[in-house]
């Protein structure tokens, strides 16, 4: 169970007070215009002077009270990537959190598989260090309201409820994609998501049976400050439509247990870290 009170991130008796349960130093409503040129990495580096290599970010006037590791699944999308890290590290500094961005990058141009992604940064983020949760971001998200907290909570968490390119509705009622946030032991317990979904779709949807499964219920932030918009983009290549995914989700309960983080085959080709993020590349094999 995850205590706001129950700091963990070992500065116990470095004599600093608690960060504060509501940051002061909120934005609020977020302007925000890139005209598809967003600032390159090297600059948001220069001016995210606080982080440690590999993105790392541990608040230096308070003991945080949440440890999170940002998962974002990627594959060719350099803009959108340059886009977030610009947006998102001033923002998660101002909510006085420690964490850190692990970058998964899809190795070779074969079948896109975003859920096995966010399994391998699961399985490599907890072995890097200890986090109390953890959030997967799509890479296209930008969040348009600092109120809305990445802080842990004890139910899983869809946060991306408002998105401008569905006119700031929720598309239907089990969506649990595109920002989400999970606890470390929940995201275990349903044994992660499912490495049988090739291509677009599904995997979410899967997720979402899988919390259902075993007995969580998700929460989502007011619909007011949960807003986001998404970067422009078409579908990608090595990403279409996956006709299979209502086959494999009609089995998501009798073979969750068996298809998931116990199960995910892959391998590490590089891990390099960089100023704004820890890039872990890694190859995921093929559908056959
Ligand atoms: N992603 C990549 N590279 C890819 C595919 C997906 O990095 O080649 C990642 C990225 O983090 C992205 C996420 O996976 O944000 C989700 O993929 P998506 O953006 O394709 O999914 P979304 O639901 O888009 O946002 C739906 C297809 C849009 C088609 C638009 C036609 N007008």
């Amino acid at each position: 169970k995850i205590s706001p009170d129950t700091p963990s991130n070992g500065q116990l008796n470095s004599g600093l007070p608690k960060c504060p349960i509501n940051p002061p130093n909120l934005y609020g409503k977020l302007q925000f215009h890139f005209n598809q040129t967003p600032p390159s990495f090297e600059w948001t580096a220069q001016n995210n002077r606080n982080l440690k290599p590999g993105g790392f970010y541990n608040p230096p006037n308070c003991i945080a009270r949440y440890r999170i590791a940002i998962i974002i699944p990627h594959r060719s999308r350099e803009i959108h990537l340059r886009a977030l890290m610009w947006h998102l590290h001033p923002i998660l500094q101002r909510q006085q959190i420690y964490y850190k961005v692990y970058v998964i990058q899809q190795a070779y141009n074969l079948e896109f598989n975003k859920a096995k992604l966010m399994n391998i940064g699961y399985l490599e983020a907890t072995k890097d260090d200890s986090y109390d949760c953890i959030v997967f971001h799509d890479v296209d998200l930008l969040l348009e309201d600092d109120r809305l907290l990445y802080h842990c909570t004890n139910t899983p968490k869809h946060l991306s409820v408002a998105i401008d390119k569905y006119g700031y509705r929720l598309p239907y009622p089990s969506l649990f994609g595109g920002v989400t946030m999970l606890g470390i032991d929940q995201f275990r317990d349903v044994n992660g998501y499912s490495n049988m979904f090739w291509g677009w779709g599904g995997e979410d949807d899967d997720m979402f049976a899988r919390l259902f499964t075993r007995g969580y219920s998700i929460t989502r932030p007011p619909y007011q400050i949960a807003k986001y918009r998404m970067s422009f983009h078409h579908r990608d290549k090595g990403n279409k439509l996956n006709l299979l995914r209502y086959e494999i989700l009609s089995n998501t309960v009798t073979k969750m247990m068996r298809d998931g983080l116990n199960g995910v085959k892959y391998s590490v080709v590089g891990v390099d870290k960089t100023p704004l993020f820890t890039n872990i590349t890694a190859d995921v094999g093929t559908a056959i």
